[in-house]
This record gives structure tokens, sequence and C-alpha cells, in this order.
């Protein structure tokens, strides 16, 4: 890395919204905007963008950004009386300048640390108290790891039960060309089919269609396989037992003003999550969840590459 570029730094995003680069040395970087502590940009060494972001989203708060790793809390999709996903990923964070220690090596990673803390305002919408830190860091190999750590910090001895999700959407080259791996035979709800419950077929799961389900007690690593772009992703998640997978295929596209209309065919999410078993934390309590992403090169012609050697691999 260049000697005068520094490894964090602020900068204005769109809309002049603020925004954290992270640059790793090797040349694979990451982008976070402080409003919704929000993921918008991971690249690889080559300079190449892993993740999927609308051409349509508006950057205004207070809506969503439409792509990236928007944070789904304190409520997973309409799962409650919140808004949709909760609020998180509509506030304003801030930069956490005195994060506590923290338990694994990634301080030697590219990192920074955002918290979020609720106001008397938002006290009204969530009679909760609560911190909110996120860690966004960027290992020596331009892996994306994400550690949400939430305390109850209610002084009124009050608990307090979240859902959660990583709702990350990945950027991929012809939809109806991937296949995730690790999900077969599990059970699922259907949001399709309000949220009936099913068990999926024991292949890899392909696209011809809309997708919304929430797999329950997944393994913990899941693989997006691109074979066009001749590379996997691999998704690695601790403390979150579910997963969501989605893609809005064309009506839903058509129906989403901050969605292109053929951008479905480019991205996927695949969500690690906390859905089925809502957490609850007494005051003083605290819970932690992991999103560890990697993106391999595979050359998946013929049957070369072994799905579950990515799955079983270190
Ligand atoms: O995670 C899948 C899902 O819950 C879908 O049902 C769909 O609504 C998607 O999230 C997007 O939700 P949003 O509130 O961002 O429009």
């Amino acid at each position: 890395m260049s000697s005068e570029r520094a490894a964090v730094e602020l900068a204005k995003g769109v809309n002049g919204l603020e925004k954290i680069i992270i640059h790793e040395t090797r040349g694979s970087s990451a982008e976070v905007y402080l409003y919704g502590g929000h993921v918008t940009s991971w690249k690889n060494e080559h300079g190449e963008e892993l993740l999927f972001v609308s051409s349509k989203t508006l950057f205004k708060p207070p809506k969503p950004i439409r792509g990236g790793i928007p944070l789904c809390f304190p409520q997973f999709s309409n799962l409650g009386p919140l808004e949709s996903h909760g609020f998180a990923r509509n506030k304003f964070w801030s930069i956490d300048t005195d994060p506590p220690a923290f338990p694994t090596n990634s301080s030697s990673k590219e990192h920074i640390d955002l918290i979020l803390k609720p106001s008397e305002e938002d006290m009204k919408i969530w009679p909760h108290s609560y911190e909110f830190r996120l860690r966004v860091a960027l290992g020596p190999g331009g892996d994306l790891m994400l550690t949400s750590r939430i305390r109850n910090t209610n002084s009124d001895g009050k608990p307090f039960s979240f859902t959660f999700a990583y709702h990350t959407y990945f950027s991929v080259s012809d939809i109806s060309e991937v296949r995730v791996e690790g999900l077969e035979t599990l059970d699922y709800l259907d949001n399709q089919k309000n949220r009936e419950r099913f068990t999926e077929q024991g292949d890899a799961i392909t696209f011809e269609g809309e997708v919304d389900k929430i797999y329950l007690s997944t393994p913990t690593k899941i693989a997006i396989l691109d074979h066009e772009r001749k590379r996997t992703f691999v998704l690695r998640k601790d403390g979150l037992p579910d997963a969501v997978v989605w893609n809005p295929w064309d009506k839903k596209a058509k129906a989403m003003a901050d969605f292109g209309d053929d951008e479905y065919k480019h991205m996927l999410c695949v969500e690690a999550a906390a859905i089925e078993k809502p957490i609850t934390l007494k005051p003083g309590e605290e819970w932690r969840g992991r999103l560890e992403l990697s993106a391999v090169p595979s050359s998946y012609c013929s049957g070369q590459l072994d799905p579950q050697r990515v799955l079983q691999g270190s």
C-alpha cells in the first residue's frame, strides 16, 4: 500500500453521506456508510466488486440502501410490530473510538468499529436501551468479517428479545448459473407460502424463479458457486443459526422502485440470520453474531470443483 494512503479513511459518499474506506495492503478494500452501519462495497485485490448495490438505490435517509449488507435489527422482515427489517439500517451510526477488547485476533486486521445507541425518540418506538457495536474487518487474504456485539443496557431490569440478519447482496454473473451448497435437505420456512415449513431437496439450490426462504439450523458454512465467473463465495457464520435465501425475480423486481427491472439477474441474497429462535438478553448480557465472507477462485468445469470440499475444507 502506498505509504500516503491510510488503511482506514473517512470520506464523503453519495449525497455527502459519510463513509469509511478500509484498504488492505494487498489491494482488497471495503466501504461502510455511517448511515445504517451499512457495508456497500467489498472488492478483491484486483479491484473487482463482490457485492451488489442497485443502480436505483437512493442513498437518501430514511430509505434504506438497496444492496451491500443491510443490518436487520431488532426485527427480521415483518416478524413484529416494527418497520420491515427493523431500524438499525436507517439510523446514523457513530465511530466507536473506545471499543471493548476483542477476543479474537481481529486487531491485526484492518478494521473499523461503529456503534449504535438509541436516542430518547428511538426509545418511544422500541423501549429498550442497548449498545450495538459493529466491527468491519478485512483479512490479509481479502476476507470480509463483520462482528456484531449487542448488549442490553436497560436500567429497569427488563430483558429484550430480537431477531437479526446480515442481509448480504452478493454480486453474481447470471443468477440462472448460480448454485448454493450447504442447505440441502434442511427445513425452511417459505415466505411465499405464509412461512409454511418444508424440507429442501437433496441437491444444490439453483434458481429459475422467485425464491424467499428461511433455512433453519443450517451448517456454519455455505457456498455460493458462480460458474461463469469461476468464483465461489464461502459464507461462514457464528451465533447465527439460520440462513435466508432471496431473489425477487422479475415481477418483484419491477415492483421495487429502488431496484432495476433486470437487476435480479445479477444478485443473490444469502443472509446469515437468527430468526426462528429470537435472542433474549437480560440487562448486562451481550450477544455476538459473526459473519465471514471469502471469495475463492473456482474452476468449475465438468465437475472438477467439489463443493463438498469447499464446505468441508479448512
Ligand atoms: O430477506 C428476504 C426479505 O425479507 C424478502 O422477503 C424481501 O422483502 C427482502 O427481504 C427485501 O426487504 P426490504 O425491506 O429491504 O425491501
